[in-house]
């Protein structure tokens, strides 16, 4: 890597404790990943991403910025990003995955609180996230309770507006909706000086499309047996999608789905035919965390979709461009997020409806139900997806867990006899 020092310095950054944040990657990303056989040879442009995290995209964020663009940072599906990006700034995720002490978040927030919110508090609060630090304004959303109060604490600390978002699907709340999205192109007028017209939509919407289409396109090749990439280089790929740049994003995704088509017709997957395949429910895994599917895959099952806001849910649905005025693209775009199944909806049957679909489009074996520990809303509609696909004679494991590797043990075990009641019932091999 380059030497970024002097941005990191000059974005504030807790230099020390950057340092310790950075020298675990390699370590954790050459054992989940590098180690892996038979992967497609365009991961490598993952493994360039990876090896840059903290570097050249955040050097690009700040290269915009010194031309007079600006960054706005997201934690949530919600946030409409073809807004940020039809105003000529950028759009990045800054959800924390990574398991790092939450000694500072938890001097302002309380200890039993989802692994999410404390991850990004503590990035914040010890000043280690480039991301974080290179963003002028961070959008918030009022989704689950503990989000929704940390950005009032979050707004302490940085620039914070908070967008608020609806729990039911019908007119009423559309309507509220649509307000809100009309808000949220004001005020990011308002921060980039850019007027946003509807020539400038269509090219934002236009981007995320592409975008949305290039992660569906590849993640249409996991419906293979045997499947042509691991789950844990998909997961990597819709990880990387919240933070790099778009259309360079959308591009190296279609050649790597070029590849894996290729490698469909000829035959050649990452897993034996017929291993067993899983889906995935729940909770968004945000980088770096990997370790669900890394027990998983170690365990001889390949993970075939993931059923999350890093999953499926953000590119499922496109924006449609139909009218040409400004009101016209807000409104579609206000619809496509209408559509969004979040646990934090209610009722939600979408999303149970959307979770039996994907067990029947991608074949899969068995669901494994995973949430993060004091996430009310995936841990309680738990009984619901359990009800709906016992119902339908799909083997469910449900999983709470935090971002530690203390209970990766315990974890194999239960994962691993999952797999044994699934080859017992379907005849898969492990
Ligand atoms: S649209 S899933 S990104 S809110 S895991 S912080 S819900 S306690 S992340 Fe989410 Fe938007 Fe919904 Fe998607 Fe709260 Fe649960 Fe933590 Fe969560």
């Amino acid at each position: 890597m380059s030497d970024y020092r002097e941005m990191w310095k000059e974005l504030g950054l807790d230099l020390e404790a950057h340092d310790q944040l950075l020298a675990v990657i390699p370590q954790i990303y050459g054992d989940v990943y590098l180690s892996q056989k038979n992967r497609p040879e365009g991961m490598s442009y993952l493994d360039f991403v990876m090896s840059e995290i903290h570097g050249l995209r955040v050097k690009e964020l700040n290269d915009l910025k010194a031309s007079g663009g600006k960054v706005v940072g997201t934690f949530c599906l919600y946030v409409p990003e073809e807004i940020v990006l039809a105003s000529g700034a950028a759009c990045v995720g800054i959800c924390g995955g990574a398991d790092w002490p939450s000694d500072e978040a938890e001097r302002v927030l309380p200890r039993n609180l989802c692994p999410l919110i404390k991850s990004f508090m503590s990035f914040k609060l010890a000043k280690v996230c480039p991301y974080f630090e290179s963003s002028d304004m961070i959008v918030g959303e009022t989704t689950c309770d503990g989000k929704k109060k940390t950005y009032e604490v979050l707004g302490e600390y940085t620039n914070v507006y908070v967008m608020h978002t609806p729990q039911t699907k019908d007119d009423s709340s559309r309507r509220l909706w649509l307000e809100e999205v009309e808000k949220f192109k004001n005020e990011i007028e308002e921060l980039t000086g850019n007027k946003i017209d509807s020539l400038a939509l269509a090219k934002g919407i236009a981007m995320v499309n592409a975008k949305r289409a290039a992660l569906k396109r590849l993640n249409d090749t996991r419906k293979a047996n045997p499947v042509p990439i691991s789950g844990k280089d998909a997961l990597l790929i819709q990880q990387v999608a919240f933070y790099d740049d778009p259309v360079r994003f959308t591009e190296m995704i279609n050649k790597i789905s070029d590849e894996l088509e290729k490698r469909i017709a000829n035959g050649v997957g990452v897993f034996e035919k017929d291993a067993p395949r899983i889906l995935v429910s729940g909770c968004p895994m945000a980088i770096p965390n990997w370790k669900l599917h890394h027990i998983v895959e170690s365990s001889g099952a390949a993970i075939v979709a993931e059923e999350a806001c890093i999953g499926h849910r953000y590119f499922r649905d496109m924006v449609s461009d139909t009218g040409t005025e400004v009101d016209d693209k807000l409104g579609a775009i206000a619809d496509r997020y209408m559509k969004l199944d979040c646990a934090c909806f209610t009722p939600n049957k979408e999303r149970i409806n959307n979770i039996l679909r994907l067990v029947e489009d991608y074949k899969a074996d068995g669901v494994i139900h995973y949430s993060l520990q004091f996430c009310d809303p995936f841990t309680v509609e738990y009984a619901s997806v359990d009800k709906a696909l016992k119902n339908a004679g799909v083997p469910v494991l449900k999983i709470e867990t935090d971002y530690s590797m203390e209970d990766a043990g315990q974890l194999s075990t239960r994962v691993e006899a999952f797999l044994e009641t699934i080859k017992e019932t379907e005849g898969v091999v492990l």
